[in-house]
């Protein structure tokens, strides 16, 4: 088997769809993560590095640019359903650019159309597990109670989670989350997964050190090395898609978060490539 079958992106899981999300209207204290998919995008594009990632194969070969939705309709979150389940149609598995957090919601709802209830790989400060924030219960502090609540999803497993208070102790014991929180962390945890399996990155995720541009920096976090072998090590035999969610370019200092993005795009993105 040469390189390009090994890791060819026209393989039997479907091709992979960069997609651009430019919304922030969810955002519950600082809005700049609809600015997000273009910069991410010069960060990819940028000619101080190369377009390889660490598994010897070339993202440009893998990653089939669809450019980002337009999201001035009525109602974004339908209009993004709508949209990737077009894309899952025509054979994309989804790899969209936040966009805060909302986003994956619509994502996991059109996600059925071909993946009934895959698993979720959460990679976080957050749990995002709210029933409400500010009266809104499509915030994006609620995506995986909203997701959970209409079982699109068969496993919750949030890794990097530090912000947990009472109330989202009691909805992660409802949904019967399995929660990887920073005060416990030994090193990377085997993630193991029988089936499908999507997976979400906040890049509040990753410590303020390595990712200052944020709406919500939370101190205690990964590195950027730890996020890129959860990435690398995760067990699951199909990757039905990613999302990279709530980059905030207004917060960012010299690109530090645009290029951890980046980086991080292209190892899911050679993550979902390869065949296991
Ligand atoms: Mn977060």
């Amino acid at each position: 088997m040469n390189e390009k079958e090994k890791y060819g992106s026209r393989n039997s899981s479907g091709r992979i769809g960069l997609v651009g999300l430019p919304l922030d209207i969810h955002s519950s204290y600082a809005f700049g993560p609809a600015k997000a998919p273009a910069i991410i995008r010069k960060a990819l594009n940028c000619s101080s590095t190369n377009t390889w990632c660490e598994s010897n194969v070339d993202s440009a070969d893998i990653l089939e640019d669809r450019g980002d939705l337009h999201l001035e309709a009525e109602d974004p979150l339908e209009a993004i359903r709508l949209a990737i389940d077009k894309m899952i149609r025509a054979g994309f598995r989804p790899l969209s650019l936040g966009g805060d957090h909302s986003v994956t919601l619509p994502i996991l709802r059109a996600l059925q159309t071909r993946w009934t209830r895959p698993a979720i790989l959460h990679l976080d400060a957050h749990s995002d597990l709210y029933d409400t924030l500010n009266g809104n219960r499509y915030s994006h502090a609620c995506p995986f109670a909203r997701i959970m609540e209409e079982k699109l999803a068969s496993r919750l497993v949030q890794a990097g989670i530090r912000t947990l208070n009472r109330h989202q102790r009691e909805q992660a014991l409802r949904f019967e989350a399995e929660i990887h929180e920073m005060k416990d962390w030994n090193g990377v945890p085997a993630l193991r997964f029988d089936g499908p399996l999507y997976i979400s990155l906040d890049m509040d995720v990753l410590d303020p050190a390595f990712a200052p541009g944020v709406s919500h920096p939370e101190p205690g976090g990964l590195s950027t090395r730890e996020v890129i072998r959860i990435i690398q090590s995760v067990e699951a035999p199909v990757i039905v898609g990613a999302d990279l969610v709530e980059y905030n370019p207004e917060f960012d200092f010299q690109e530090i978060t645009a290029r951890a993005a980046a980086k991080l795009v292209k190892e899911l993105a050679a993550r979902m490539a390869a065949r296991y």
